[in-house]
């Protein structure tokens, strides 16, 4: 691998959270199996021995692998770490689990402020702040979002870049996939209103450094659910997402009206300013949550079968260097995690280590850290206060 980069090293650190049994350990391995060939030599670490290995079995407590990762082909280096936690579960233990998981992303947060507030900071110290948060829906009830993950995703939104996912998508076929999504768009978007990653707050605070552009979008009579403008593509249809040609008209056009306002109006400012970020949003938003398969593993060393590439006809995924595939292997079809038509994994790929790195680092830095920052200042200044009245209490004359 080359040694000469032109951008320096950047850091990822990402959990993976979700209800328990929903994939999110085959994930986590399938993911590393897939970025391997973009591994530094001697650069794999892991929170206990062997994490990765071994039978799959149900996630008893949490765990971490690292890497440094090269690739070759955009010349980025990113120090890479993913979290896997153990499986939520309903009932009266979902609170301590919330509760534990808030507290880990906010220690993270912790000790970067720790480290800053140093007069002598170690500019070595590993930044540990988590820059998203993969969250496995619940599917195995249908349509719809259960409390348990509204519960989940409303509290780790306030803390994460949080960034949907449906696993297990070869259990699903193609409609109920897209129904599941549409629902879980629509829910989210439009009735709950979580502001998951990509969810901008349209407020009309928002416009005012950008006069430019408040014209093409002015149109406060619409049901926006506060959205001050209208682009003319919605209404041109050139939004339909998730576009599923299984899905009749009517199915189709029950989209999420919030995420159809947003895309257009990035779509807008992708155009208009050729804005690769923006462009990279509205990718995103149309495939949200994003689908993944995890690849059928050896029962007893849980390692990925091996399933030759050959006589494959779809020839787009296959990314591993030695011809095999990352797959399941169905009687009727041999599903390939990393072709783009089977499911999202390339994109997801994509999304974390290229196109949205540096926007999910920022939104962690100014959306969450910032917020952290302050309520840890304001609640020590409150404690300050407590402290000096007390004590002026104290030193008052009894009359
Ligand atoms: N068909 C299919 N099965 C999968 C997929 N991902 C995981 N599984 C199976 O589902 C079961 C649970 O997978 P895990 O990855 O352990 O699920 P988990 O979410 O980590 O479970 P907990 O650790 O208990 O929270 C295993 O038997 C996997 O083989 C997938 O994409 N497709
Ligand atoms: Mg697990």
């Amino acid at each position: 691998m080359s040694k000469s980069r032109k951008e320096p090293a950047s850091n990822l650190n990402i959990i993976v959270i979700g209800a328990t049994g929903c994939g999110k350990t085959l994930f986590t391995r399938t993911l590393c199996e897939r970025v391997k060939g973009y591994q530094v030599q001697g650069s794999f670490r892991e929170s206990s021995p062997h994490v990765l290995q071994g039978p799959l079995e149900p996630t008893q407590e949490l765990y971490s692998v690292s890497m440094q990762l090269e690739q070759s082909s955009n010349q980025r280096s990113t120090s890479f770490t993913i979290i896997d936690t153990q499986g939520l579960v309903k009932g009266v233990a979902l609170g301590h689990q919330l509760g534990f998981l808030a507290k880990y992303i906010d220690h993270q947060l912790e000790r970067s402020l720790i480290e800053e507030s140093k007069v002598k900071r170690n500019t070595k110290a590993y930044d540990t702040r988590l820059h998203a948060c993969l969250y496995f829906i619940d599917t195995q009830l249908g349509d719809g979002l259960c409390d348990m993950d509204r519960l989940a995703i409303e509290l780790l939104s306030s803390r994460v870049n949080v960034i949907p996912i449906i696993g297990k998508a070869d259990t699903l076929s193609a409609r109920q996939l897209a129904r599941q999504k549409a629902t879980f768009r629509r829910q989210v978007f439009d009735i709950y209103k979580i502001p998951l990653y990509g969810l901008v707050t349209l407020d009309d605070d928002d416009d005012d450094d950008d006069d430019d552009d408040d014209d093409d979008y002015s149109n406060d009579d619409q049901d926006t659910g506060g959205t001050p403008f209208t682009p003319t593509d919605i209404s041109n249809g050139f939004y339909l997402s998730p576009s599923d040609p299984t899905l009749s008209e009517d199915e189709n056009n029950q989209d999420s009206s919030t995420l159809k306002f947003l895309t257009a109006m990035l779509q807008h400012v992708a155009e208009k300013e050729a804005n690769d970020d923006a462009r990279a949003m509205v990718d995103y938003l149309k495939n949200m949550p994003l689908v993944v398969i995890g690849y059928e593993e050896d029962e007893t060393t849980g390692q990925p079968l091996v399933i030759m590439a050959d006589g494959m006809d779809s020839g787009t995924g296959s990314n591993m260097a030695d011809g095999t595939i990352l797959g399941r292997i169905y009687p009727w079809a041999v599903v390939d995690c990393c072709d783009p038509a089977h499911c999202d994994l390339e994109r997801l790929v994509d999304l974390l280590f290229s196109s949205h790195g540096e926007m999910l680092r920022l939104d962690t830095l100014k959306r969450f850290y910032e917020q952290y920052r302050i309520d840890q200042l304001l609640s020590q200044r409150v404690e300050d206060m407590v402290t000096v009245k007390s004590k002026a209490n104290q030193q008052q004359p009894i009359l």
